[in-house]
């Protein structure tokens, strides 16, 4: 049985992955400084070793290394918008914190790291689908600091032989997404707008797409590179996605079905940053791994909106 240490345990797409790996017996410890996780992510996961902590943190960082087999590394500051705004926080979190992750893993002498790698380093590409061969083109400090982890996971391979698998998730979405910030994923912060009858806000005309990926794709993807024999997936880098595109216009006809929202929908300026389209090309990550999106975009919405219903509904005396 491997033992597991998923940073940004808290977050997101890291409390998925130790739900998943709770549920089917595996040992977890996670990590979060809880900037961007929450503690009622960490709510039903008690068989987890918590420890609140900051990747800048190398004694905590290095004691939560310690027989570990396999990192899962989420930890980031996950936001084009909020680098834009405030590039040096996520500078430290996004770069130096995965560093010092390569860095610690290293020292402990475990085996594997799998890195929360971005969409967002194609860039204005102009080619569609994205291939993992293009040449990147990252817009946003939040993208260059991702690809430049990527880049770190790699070369730590390269020349100390870590077994690093990079995922370059686009635009994942699901249960336990933060809908309540300003700079939380779109489809978290729409379901919730409009399931509480509030006018959302598309950023330009709408028309801009992205390849949205239900979280249990996410995490299937995840199991899967821990455990791909190292020939495959060892220094590599792999698009995480569905090779379908939405645009924003869409996503709210179907959201509007979903949640019965009749309102209005507010057009308000491009944001600096963003790209217009997104897709993937999926071919490696199924060559490689036998990564197969199970969950469809409408499906996996209906799923979202079922959730975040449940944290609408009122509690019971
Ligand atoms: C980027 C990455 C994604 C992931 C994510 C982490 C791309 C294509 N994707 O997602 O892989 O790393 O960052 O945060 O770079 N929008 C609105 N109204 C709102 C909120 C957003 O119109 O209230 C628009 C936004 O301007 C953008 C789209 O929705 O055009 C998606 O925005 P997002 O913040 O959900 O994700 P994105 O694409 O920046």
């Amino acid at each position: 049985m491997a033992r597991y240490l998923i940073t940004g345990a808290a977050g997101f797409i890291g409390s998925n992955l130790a739900r998943a790996l709770l549920q089917r017996g595996d040992a977890v410890r996670g990590l979060d400084n809880l900037s961007t996780g929450r503690r009622e992510n960490l709510t039903d996961l008690k068989g987890m070793d918590f420890r609140q902590a900051d990747l800048l943190d190398r004694a905590a960082l290095r004691s939560a290394c310690e027989g570990v087999d396999v990192i899962l590394h989420q930890a980031a500051i996950p936001s084009v918008p909020k680098s834009v705004q405030e590039p040096e926080p996520s500078h430290e979190a996004n770069i130096n914190g995965t560093f010092n992750v390569l860095l610690e893993a290293r020292h402990a002498g475990v085996q594997r790291v799998v890195y929360a790698a971005s969409s967002s380093a194609y860039g204005e590409t102009p080619t569609l689908p994205k291939v993992e061969s293009m040449k990147p083109d990252p817009i946003s400090p939040y993208a260059v600091q991702k690809l430049t982890g990527e880049q770190y996971m790699t070369s730590f391979h390269r020349v100390y032989g870590l077994e690093t698998v990079s995922l370059r998730y686009f635009n994942i979405f699901g249960p336990f997404q933060d809908p309540g910030s300003m700079y939380s994923g779109v489809l978290a912060k729409f379901s919730m707008q409009m399931l509480r009858g509030e006018t959302p806000t598309i950023f330009g005309d709408g028309e801009q797409s992205r390849d949205f990926n239900y979280i249990d794709n996410c995490v299937q993807v995840n199991l899967l590179a821990a455990s791909a024999p190292a020939s495959e997936v060892a220094g590599k880098v792999f698009n995480v996605a569905t090779g379908h595109r939405f645009s924003l216009n869409q996503t709210v006809d179907i959201l509007r079905k979903l949640t019965g929202y009749k309102g209005e929908v507010r057009y308000a300026p491009e944001r600096e940053g963003d790209i217009k389209h997104s897709l993937a090309d999926i071919t490696l990550a199924r060559k490689h791994m036998g990564y197969d999106p199970a969950v469809d975009f409408e499906e996996g919405l209906r799923r979202t909106v079922a959730w975040y219903k449940t944290l609408m509904a009122p509690a019971r005396a």
